[in-house]
């Protein structure tokens, strides 16, 4: 019997090294894995600190993914990805809010409210991160916090002014003046 297909929604963050570089590569690895499809991703957003502010700025993306894991399954999945990445966790979790190479967070997992060891769907604080909303909404703009409610009212209530979408250098068309 085949898996259902699930879409879940995966916040990306990195403060620490090529961060854009490393966000790609999560992307590719997330699509790589067993049983999950990369659907798409937002841009890349600069973002500063939140909660713990003096560090450096964050890079920050959401992918959707179309999955056949179930939760546990692809949280373990992440943190393999998040491992691969050098990312580096102490035991009494001090560092949870500093530094890191890369941070895969499970935002949604379809309309599930999971509250289990290590893992609290919808995420407990997406409603209240810029970072993290206004990527969601531009893969997602309908998209549902259970027990919150629209993700772009949880938006519209906190400030994002303060977060910055990337854009690429196009090279230069061939025959450009100057
Ligand atoms: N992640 C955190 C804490 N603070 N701030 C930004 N801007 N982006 C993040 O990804 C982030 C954060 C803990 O995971
Ligand atoms: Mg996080
Ligand atoms: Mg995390």
């Amino acid at each position: 019997m085949n898996a259902p297909v699930v879409v879940a929604y995966v916040g990306l963050g990195s403060n620490l090294g090529d961060s854009a570089g490393i966000l790609h590569a999560a992307l590719e690895s997330l699509d790589r894995a067993p049983g999950i499809r990369l659907g798409c991703a937002s841009s890349l957003y600069r973002t500063p600190a939140w909660g713990m502010t003096d560090q450096p700025d964050f890079i920050n993306a959401v992918a959707m993914l179309e999955t056949t894991l179930a939760a546990q399954e692809l949280l373990a999945a992440m943190l393999d990805i998040e491992r691969d990445a050098g990312r580096e966790r102490r035991g009494d979790g001090a560092d949870r809010w500093g530094p890191r190479t890369l941070d895969l967070d499970l935002l949604l997992y379809a309309d599930a409210v999971i509250d289990e060891p290590g893992l609290r769907v919808p995420h407990p604080h997406l409603h209240q991160r810029a970072f993290a909303l206004l990527p969601l909404l531009q893969v997602a703009p309908d998209a549902w916090i259970p027990g919150i409610g629209a993700a772009r009212d949880a938006l519209a209530t906190i400030p994002s002014d303060d977060i910055e979408a990337l854009t690429y250098d196009a090279p230069p068309p061939p025959h450009a003046a100057g």
